[in-house]
């Protein structure tokens, strides 16, 4: 399943795919864009088929209501309404187009890369664990960007060997998503990326 979002400041692109056998995904995502700023969120939720979709896709809800606040409440919000469920890892991003600065917040697995035209990369280290409503820390990255930096958020149902090398090459988006469809053939668990080049 594709989705694209795109304005002068972005262009985006959802790929997700289901474990073999599975009819629901247990990963879910989050993305909008307006002429401000991008606000997109993946989430993995714990083990597999509806009961990790229920998790994940509750933090998908909750994104999408609070998308106005700053990175850390949401995914606070996300962590409590995780009391009752399985629990999942998610990242959140919110890229500000007039600043040209992005925040990003995370909670286990879910990594994010971006690699900037001039060579400079950020790469936040996962924290581990994952959010399941017990009192959890926090760390907000912050960094300014080049124009035509391109990033990716995926879920560990992507494994790719270095995935900067791809974002790298002066490739669009989906010339990009075409380079890493060898490595989703696998289904050996849910996958879900957002891909993305900043234009502005
Ligand atoms: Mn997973």
């Amino acid at each position: 399943m594709i989705q694209v979002e795109e304005n002068e400041h972005v262009q985006t692109l959802v790929y997700q795919l289901n474990k073999e056998g599975k009819s629901v995904c247990g990963d879910s995502f989050f993305m909008k864009a307006n002429e401000e700023e991008l606000v997109c969120a993946v989430a993995d939720g714990l083990g597999s088929g509806s009961l990790a979709n229920e998790s994940s896709s509750a933090i998908k809800d909750i994104v999408e209501t609070y998308a106005d606040e700053d990175v850390e409440s949401i995914i606070e919000r996300c962590n409590q309404a995780m009391r009752n469920k399985r629990g999942a890892t998610a990242s959140i991003l919110k890229i500000n187009f007039i600043k040209r600065q992005l925040a990003y917040c995370s909670i286990g697995n879910v990594r994010f890369f971006l690699q900037s035209p001039s060579g400079d990369s950020f790469h936040p280290l996962p924290i581990s664990g994952y959010l399941s409503g017990k009192p959890q820390r926090y760390k907000t990255h912050t960094s300014s960007y080049e124009k035509g930096a391109k990033f990716i958020i995926h879920t560990d149902g992507l494994d790719v060997p270095n995935i900067r090398s791809y974002l790298k090459q002066g490739q669009s988006i989906d010339e990009i998503s075409n380079s890493l469809h060898m490595y989703t053939t696998s289904r050996k668990d849910d996958l879900t990326y957002i891909l993305g080049q900043l234009l502005s």
